[in-house]
Parts: structure tokens; sequence; C-alpha cells
């Protein structure tokens, strides 16, 4: 333990020397030996992406939680963001009230797996009451019910090479999250909002909730997760679809 923080400190201290002395090349060159470069590190905010990210990871523990909230803060309106899916297979499964609708988890898992919804909910829970903030300028706070992703990628074996989780939905927009959210207690697919089933609309029958980041990281409607080494072959190879429209892949707050 005193090991990995003195090398924190020491990480932490290069990389902002690096950045302040010796030049941002260099500071991004500390970054990427700890593996601390985002997929989106290629555009013209790419340099300030990757100090972003590295430092936000070498400053804060991996562990830090997101604040939590009282029953009685949860927000009387919750927008939606990205209506359900107009998909016949999402709309036939929706129909057969997600009788056969499965989560896949695959990739890099020594077990793939296809979870059906009631596997997932037999699971043990865990329930958070959570601000989540939209990129757009709004937010609400809800209480969100579900297996701790933790817990999942314990059961399918996740590689130790692993270093992203990434979240198809059957909409279009997928993301990815790195192992430190992956493995995050209040990382969670979530099955229940305030109380309730799922409603459609915020993601039904499974959505992520990533708490550190901003919403757009928690991907609604879920079909598959994969651990993954390399984001390179998914899609446009920025770790997400809303990278691919501009927004930094690391959304953290
Ligand atoms: N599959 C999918 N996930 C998604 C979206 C979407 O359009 N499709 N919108 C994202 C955005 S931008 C936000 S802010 C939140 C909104 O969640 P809510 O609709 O429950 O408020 O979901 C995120 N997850
Ligand atoms: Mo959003």
């Amino acid at each position: 333990m005193r090991d990995r923080i003195s090398r924190r400190g020491i990480l932490r201290a290069g990389l902002v020397t690096a950045a302040g002395v010796a030049g941002l090349d260099v500071a991004v060159r500390i970054a990427d030996r700890y593996g601390l470069i985002p997929p989106d590190h290629g555009g013209i905010y790419g340099l300030g992406e990757t100090l972003t990210y590295a430092s936000q990871r070498l400053l804060t523990s991996r562990a830090s939680m997101a604040r939590e909230f009282t029953r009685a803060d949860i927000s009387k309106v919750a927008p939606v963001n990205g209506g359900p899916p107009k998909l016949d297979e999402y709309l036939q499964l929706f129909a057969r009230d997600w009788a056969d609708w499965r989560l896949v988890v695959d990739g890099l898992v020594a077990r793939p797996h296809a979870f059906s919804l009631g596997e997932l909910m037999r699971f043990p829970s865990r329930t958070q009451i959570t601000h989540q903030a939209c990129e757009e300028g709004w937010s609400f706070i809800a209480e969100w019910t579900g297996v701790p992703l933790a817990h999942i990628l314990n059961l399918v074996g996740a590689s130790p090479k692993a270093k992203f989780v990434v979240a198809l939905p059957f909409d279009r927009a997928w993301e990815s999250i790195d192992m430190a959210d992956a493995w995050h207690p209040q990382t969670l697919l979530a099955y229940r909002m305030n109380g309730d089933v799922l409603p459609t609309g915020h993601g039904a029958p499974l959505r992520l909730r990533v708490e550190r980041q901003l919403g757009y990281k928690s991907v609604k409607y879920l079909r598959r997760l994969t651990v993954t080494d390399s984001i390179l072959a998914f899609g446009k190879g920025l770790g997400g679809s809303n990278p691919e429209d501009g927004y930094s892949w690391y959304a953290g707050i």
C-alpha cells in the first residue's frame, strides 16, 4: 500500500513537472508509459484529453465515491435523453416483458455468458441515490438499483489484461469505460429506478450507471458488454459514439 502511494506521488510529481518544465510531450510520454492515454487522444483537443484523464486517474483514488443523496433529494422530474430504440427486435423483446432478452458478456473473459434479466436480479444488488448530469446542462437526482458490474466481471472471469469494458446498446449510443470505473463499487447494471422497474425511456431493461462521469457514459438499453484490451476495433476507435460526435471519452465530474 505504501509502495503504491509513494509510486502515485512520484508519478504525479513527474507528470506535473514534465507538463510544466520539460514540455507537454514528456508528460504525454509518462502518461503513455502508465497506460493513461484515453482512446480519443488524437484530435484537436487530444493533448488536453490525455492530461485531464491521466492527472485525474493519478490524483484521485480509484475508489473515490460519487456523492450519494437521500430519498428526500430525489428529483420530481427526470428528463429522458435518447428515447427507446425503434428497432423491431427491441420492441418485440419489450412486448414479451424481456423474457427472451439476454445481456451477452464476452471478450477477454474466461467464461462468456448471456444473462437473463431474472438471473441478474437474483445477484446481490446495490441501491444508490445519485446526481446525473447531462453534457447539455441539465441534471436530476434519482435512485438506482442494480447488480455491481464488478460482480459480473468476477463471475465471467475478466482477464487481468482487460483495459476497457465496451457497452453496446440497441441504439447507436455505445460507450466504453476503463477498468477503474468498471470495477468501481458504484458502477451498476441497473434494472430499477426510484423503486420501480426501470422505465423504458430510462433504459429498460438494463442500463449502466457510471456515477463519476457525465450522463452519456451511463449507456441505456444494453444488449452486450465486451471486455477488451484495445478499443481500436470498435467504431472509429475513439471509445464511443459520443467521442465520435466530438465529446470527451473521459467525462469525469
Ligand atoms: N443507449 C443510450 N444510452 C444513453 C443515451 C442514449 O441516447 N442511448 N443517452 C445518454 C445521455 S446523453 C444521457 S444524459 C443519459 C440520459 O439518461 P436518462 O434518459 O435516464 O435521463 O443517458 C445516456 N445513455
Ligand atoms: Mo447527456
